[in-house]
């Protein structure tokens, strides 16, 4: 194996990672330059078996979007719709308790809650979703709301973010996802979501949740009109707030799904695209814990080869998701367990049922 990283001409890299080192940009750079997969592919190897051994996490969770009605037009989203407009719902405090109940006979141990920026609904909706959710199932990890919804929310109620997230907490919040980072690039987001918020404001929020406890994730949105430098870029700004806060757990690099969104023409990554992205992010985001081959993104079989890439995660269970199947997704819309566990063992790694906070569950044998 060193014969071939050797001839890749990325050997340098492969030193550092293996001595526990740091990159540079310019490494990632040269990691982009490169078409050498295999040689891209050990080296993240390297890094992720430094960090997580050879386990693979997978974890039985839930997810729930409340609204799908948002006053943003971003151009990379086919999941919104505008009030009224055909398509569009908010779902009742009643059919969230609903959808939660059906689902009580399943060991669920995480809870995604993340919707569109929906001005017909009060600020106090958004808690009460929470707190519902919490009601029924206590015990149950509740990841809700992106840092832009965040942001939102502080908007319409005139609070501070930090109050917006007290709130939020006092309601049952336990972690947050990492939707709506998209790319920290200002030209990016001028093209394509320009009412979101900065890299500044993103990071900021998040570093606010990390200071109450709350651990968060991160992602990037990829395979659109983002270049390789934007990439590294938005690789080194998350690395840095997470040199600060050490409060983030998974990144996520997200492939742009372009189905029924006003970029269709645009091509969906590769493969081989989504294995570089989920590489190097392993060998650049050195201080990040894990990063995840979200399957219901990837399709199955890019999230099982993707654990020989740097990914050490699949997320989970998922059922009923909605961004991406709008956007075109033919994944299923749920794994069991055994599925799971099944194509994890097939690639030599660990299968490890995790919480949210990535314990291991520890299965009694009755
Ligand atoms: O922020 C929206 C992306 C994100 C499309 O934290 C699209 O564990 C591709 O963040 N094609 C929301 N991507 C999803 C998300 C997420 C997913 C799974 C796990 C976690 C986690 C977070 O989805 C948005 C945006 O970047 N997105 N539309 C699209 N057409």
């Amino acid at each position: 194996m060193d014969f071939i990283i050797r001839q890749s001409g990325l050997f340098d890299i492969y030193e550092k990672v293996q001595a526990g080192q740091r990159i540079s940009a310019e490494d990632g750079m040269r990691l982009f330059d490169s078409n050498d997969i295999v040689a891209i592919g050990k080296i993240a190897d390297a890094r992720r078996v430094r960090i997580n051994g050879r386990n693979a996490y997978f974890t039985m969770n839930q997810h729930i979007n409340p609204t799908n009605v948002c006053r943003n037009d971003c151009l990379f989203c086919a999941f919104y719709r505008k009030d009224g407009e055909e398509g569009a719902y908010r779902m009742s405090l009643q059919t969230i308790r609903h959808k939660v109940e059906e689902r009580l006979a399943e060991n669920i141990r995480e809870i995604h809650i993340v919707g569109g920026l929906d001005e017909q609904l009060p600020y106090q909706y958004y808690i009460d979703v929470v707190r519902t959710v919490k009601e029924i199932r206590p015990e149950v990890n509740i990841k809700a709301y992106t840092a832009v919804e965040i942001a939102f929310l502080s908007e319409i109620s005139g609070k501070s973010w930090a109050e917006v997230l007290n709130d939020l907490i006092a309601a049952g919040l336990n972690t947050m996802p990492g939707g709506g980072a998209e790319v920290f690039s200002p030209r990016v987001m001028r093209k394509l979501f320009m009412d979101k918020l900065t890299a500044a404001q993103w990071i900021e929020i998040h570093h606010i949740a990390h200071s109450k406890g709350i651990r968060t994730n991160a992602t990037m949105l990829y395979g659109h009109i983002e270049t390789n430098r934007e990439r590294i870029d938005h690789l080194i700004q998350l690395r840095e707030a997470q040199d600060i806060s050490g409060g983030f757990l998974t990144f996520i690099p997200l492939a742009f799904h372009p189905e029924n969104t006003r970029m269709h023409k645009l091509p969906l990554a590769t493969g081989f695209t989504d294995l570089k992205m989920i590489s190097i992010s392993r060998i650049m985001l050195d201080n990040f814990p894990h990063i995840k081959a979200y399957w219901v993104m990837l399709g199955v079989n890019i999230a099982q080869i993707a654990l020989s890439f740097g990914a050490d995660d699949i997320d989970g269970s998922v059922v009923e998701e909605r961004i991406y199947h709008m956007a075109g997704s033919k994944s299923a819309q749920m794994m069991t367990k055994k599925q799971m566990q099944n194509l994890i063992s097939e690639t030599g790694h660990i299968p490890v049922e995790r919480d949210a906070l990535y314990n291991e569950i520890v299965t009694q044998v009755a």
